[in-house]
């Protein structure tokens, strides 16, 4: 097909805010949209997949104030920096076509323009805006719309806040919003759709505020100093913009708009399916042909978040297990419209049965077979047998099975029907008994039909693994002896495309099995490091309130004291036994339980501080005439300790006052 006559697929991601560095969560859509755009443009459509980041807004600009840099800056560092979202997407082996930045000159000019054109066709109005805003969420909410006074998307604190500001007549569209989700497939999985009716529609859509005065970083109302475009209209509108909408920089608009699919996370449902489609509504522009919510990866029941530790690294998960392991665990285990619950155990046991055991074996078994029975090369001359016909009207109706799924974009499914082939070809294994056959040379054009039936199931199985897995991929038809290049859609629906002297090279295991045992206790230690850092870099003892007088802090007898000799008390961990020279020609021996912080050779010739005249203990059968001072804090959740050292010129039995 030539190109200009290719149909267009035109896929979103929502952009990401560079507010912190990007977890597995939001990995999550970015590697869904990929595989839906590589499907795609293996389907043979001309397919535009962008993705981005969302600059602009309060929290940005309060955590730059917080970093001493200026907004501008701490984005750059989060986008384009080391292991920053740029870097993220390059790991996944995210496949898009066009990045854009909110803070892209072309965008903000554009954002300008787009507000003045609601402006002047009146759906932009000057009001005074009172309400509970939430600063996290940049949004206001009504008294009903909290949830027991909190913010209904994140649960947190939200205050009163009054601001002149411009409001869009968002409730003028409610009757035309409500219509689009309810009577078509405008947004997708259809549960979103009851709860963005009854929590936002019906209960009445009110005018929504879209600039603020509270701060600066935003795209500034042109026409109006002072106020910055609502950071949400700003986001909305990169999906048109990134395209050509109202500037030069890109001409594609005629092409690919309207988008075929937002892909969007549920809590941002609210803004894709109802405000976004008002504002097109509101301009006159065609509408995006579906909005898709799915849900979260949720840890321990909650969403992931920095301050509850729970933060899933996928640079840590990536480096373990490998790009092509993490993007398939992402779409084979949860159904995408749901909430799923991340456990590292689920991720290693899918890499462990999918992977290795069902799809890895497979290939290495069949090309292993290829080339102890024939060299590496299948003869021409093949006898079909039983099991053959099941095994090849299974895997025949297979693309078909799969596009049906991934049509929904229900990953899982499509994944499940390309497994049931797998599973099915390692079972074909067990009943024709290859290695039976092979005993007797008459049945080698049986046992070649064999080979080849299982490696044009590899072939098929692998195309439609290519979306998930394209690296890997590339490799299993680099051993099945299959050329990557033509392995096409119309391919996948062929039964019998691989030449029938087909030539294998077995090569390393493409998913190597994981060691669930050391994997999980490394990611142990890994999470309780997260923790650590998480506690206050540095906390010191409370002050004691209550006073001590002079005389009774004079009893205390304190002396300069000199390391004799130091060791470790028998059968104790914690104690150790100094000898100390204390200026009166006597030992004085103190025990101390201080060997995690010390070895004792380490102390022996310095000079400490000790009180004296504490009456003697008894420990451990050893009896311990005073106490060395020592100062004590606590960093990042460890306590440290270190001994009180003077000069050595001061003597032994020197008094300290
Ligand atoms: O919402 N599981 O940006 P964002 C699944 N800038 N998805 C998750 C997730 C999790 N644990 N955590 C986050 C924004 N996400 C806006 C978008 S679009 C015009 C503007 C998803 O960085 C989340 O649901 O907070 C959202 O879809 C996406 O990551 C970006 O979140």
């Amino acid at each position: 097909m030539c190109d200009t006559c290719k149909k267009t697929f035109y896929i979103t991601t929502p952009i990401y805010y560079p507010s912190a560095k990007l977890h597995i969560g939001h990995t999550y859509c970015t590697v869904a949209s990929d595989a839906m755009a590589r499907y795609k443009r293996l389907q043979g459509y001309d397919v535009m997949f962008l993705t981005g980041t969302d600059e602009h807004g309060q929290k940005i600009e309060e955590k730059a104030k917080a970093a001493g840099v200026t907004p501008q800056q701490f984005v750059d560092n989060i986008v384009t920096g080391e292991k920053g979202v740029l870097d993220l997407w390059k790991l996944m082996n995210i496949s898009n076509d066009r990045f854009i930045r909110t803070t892209d000159d072309y965008h903000v000019a554009a954002i300008q323009r787009i507000f003045r054109r609601m402006y002047e066709n009146g759906d932009i109005y000057k009001g005074s805006y009172k309400g509970k805003y939430c600063t996290p969420c940049e949004s206001f909410w009504t008294e009903s719309q909290l949830k027991d006074g909190k913010c209904p998307d994140c649960g947190g604190e939200v205050h009163d806040a009054e601001e002149e500001a411009y409001f869009f007549r968002l409730s003028k569209y409610a009757s035309r919003v409500r219509k689009l989700l309810t009577e078509t497939d405008f947004l997708e999985p259809k549960s979103r759709v009851n709860e963005m009716v009854n929590n936002f529609i019906d209960p009445g859509l009110e005018d929504l505020c879209v600039s603020r005065t509270s701060f600066t970083w935003g795209v500034p109302v042109d026409f109006d100093p002072g106020h910055v475009v609502y950071v949400w209209i700003d986001a909305l509108f990169n999906y048109m913009t990134a395209l050509g909408f109202e500037n030069d920089r890109y001409h594609d608009l005629e092409k690919y708009w309207p988008a075929d699919v937002h892909f969007v996370g549920k809590e941002i449902v609210r803004f894709h399916s109802i405000i976004w489609p008002a504002m097109l509504m509101s301009l006159d522009l065609p509408l995006p042909k579906k909005v898709y919510g799915h849900g979260w990866l949720v840890m321990d029941g909650g969403k992931m978040s920095k301050s509850k530790g729970n933060v899933v690294d996928p640079y840590v998960l990536a480096e373990m297990f490998g790009v092509d392991a993490l993007r398939f665990f992402l779409l084979r285990t949860f159904p995408f419209g749901s909430d799923g619950s991340f456990s590292n155990e689920l991720l290693i046991n899918t890499i462990n049965i999918d992977l290795a055991n069902d799809l890895g074996n497979l290939v290495s078994r069949t090309t292993a077979m290829v080339e102890k029975y024939f060299g590496g090369t299948l003869p021409e001359t093949r006898a079909a047998g039983e099991f053959d016909e099941s095994l090849i009207a299974l895997v025949s109706g297979l693309r078909d099975r799969y596009e049906a799924q991934m049509e929904k974009f229900q990953f899982q499914n499509a994944l499940d029907e390309v497994f049931k082939c797998i599973q099915r070809a390692n079972k074909y294994i067990d009943e024709t008994m290859p290695w039976a056959l092979a005993k007797d040379e008459a049945n080698k054009p049986r046992l070649a039909a064999v080979m080849y039936n299982l490696l044009e199931t590899i072939r098929i199985c692998t195309t439609l693994l290519l979306p998930f897995m394209p690296d890997s991929c590339e490799k299993i038809f680099a051993q099945i002896g299959a050329n990557a290049d033509v392995e096409t859609w119309d391919a996948a629906a062929v039964w019998g495309r691989l030449p029938a002297a087909v030539t294998v090279h077995k090569g390393e295991a493409v998913f190597p099995r994981v060691d669930a045992e050391k994997a999980l206790s490394k990611l142990e230690e890994l999470h309780q490091q997260q923790l650590r850092s998480l506690l206050p870099a540095l906390e010191i003892e409370p002050y004691a309130t209550e006073k001590v007088d002079f005389d009774t802090f004079c009893k205390s007898d304190l002396r300069a004291v000199k390391v004799k000799a130091c060791e470790p008390v028998k059968k104790s961990d914690k104690l150790l036994r100094f000898t100390l020279d204390d200026g009166t020609g006597a030992d004085r021996q103190i025990l101390s339980g201080i060997h995690k912080f010390y070895e004792p050779e380490q102390l022996v010739g310095k000079t400490l501080v000790a009180i004296v005249n504490l009456p003697p203990r008894k420990m451990m059968g050893l009896a311990s005439c005073g106490m060395l001072l020592s100062a004590v804090h606590t960093e990042k959740g460890e306590e440290k300790l270190h001994l009180i050292m003077i000069d050595d010129s001061i003597p032994a039995g020197a008094k300290l006052c």
